[in-house]
């Protein structure tokens, strides 16, 4: 009888995007780069479906939207990506939700946080994350999903 899939390969990679990265590539380019979050998409959908994943892509504002979607990826995700934003340096609630998760978590950031300003060198979100990935900007997303299918056995090699 065939195996059947591993729930990680048949619920989507679930990609969180925190405050204010709905405006990406308008302003700061020297720092974020000059693509835009629909880009993004465009480009994570494209690697995923290298990989054999598909995924979910969401933006919010609210600390609360971002935490009620990581509730959700705990029965429909396969592995969740996120970058949080300023929640990162802030965001309690943000962290318990992810050490609810059982699936991989990878964060990730445009810029390298490590070398900007001290109050971004605490990160909340890597306390509840399997590994980060950041300072590659367009890139990072991409390494990530490299990494999950690394993680759960993606199709290409
Ligand atoms: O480098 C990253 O990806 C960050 O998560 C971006 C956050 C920042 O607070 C983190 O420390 C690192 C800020 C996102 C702001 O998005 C902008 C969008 C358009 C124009 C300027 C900023």
């Amino acid at each position: 009888m065939a195996k059947k899939p591993s729930k990680s390969k048949v619920f989507p990679i679930h990609i969180l995007n925190g405050p204010n990265l709905n405006l990406l590539g308008s302003r700061e380019p020297e720092i974020y780069g000059k693509t835009t979050l629909a880009q993004i998409k465009k480009a994570c959908t494209a690697r995923a479906k290298d990989h054999g994943f598909s995924i979910l892509f969401d933006q919010s504002n609210k600390e609360g939207e971002l935490v009620d979607m990581i509730q959700k990826a705990r029965t429909k995700a396969g592995a969740v990506i996120i970058n949080a934003a300023a929640y990162t340096h802030t965001s309690v609630a943000v962290l318990d939700a992810l050490k609810m998760l059982t699936v991989p978590v990878i964060e990730v950031h445009l810029s390298n946080p490590a070398r900007r300003e001290n109050f971004r060198h605490t990160s909340y979100v890597a306390m509840g994350a399997t590994g980060t990935i950041a300072g590659f900007g367009l890139n990072s997303y991409l390494l990530a999903i490299d990494a999950v299918a690394d993680l759960l056995g993606g199709k290409k090699k």
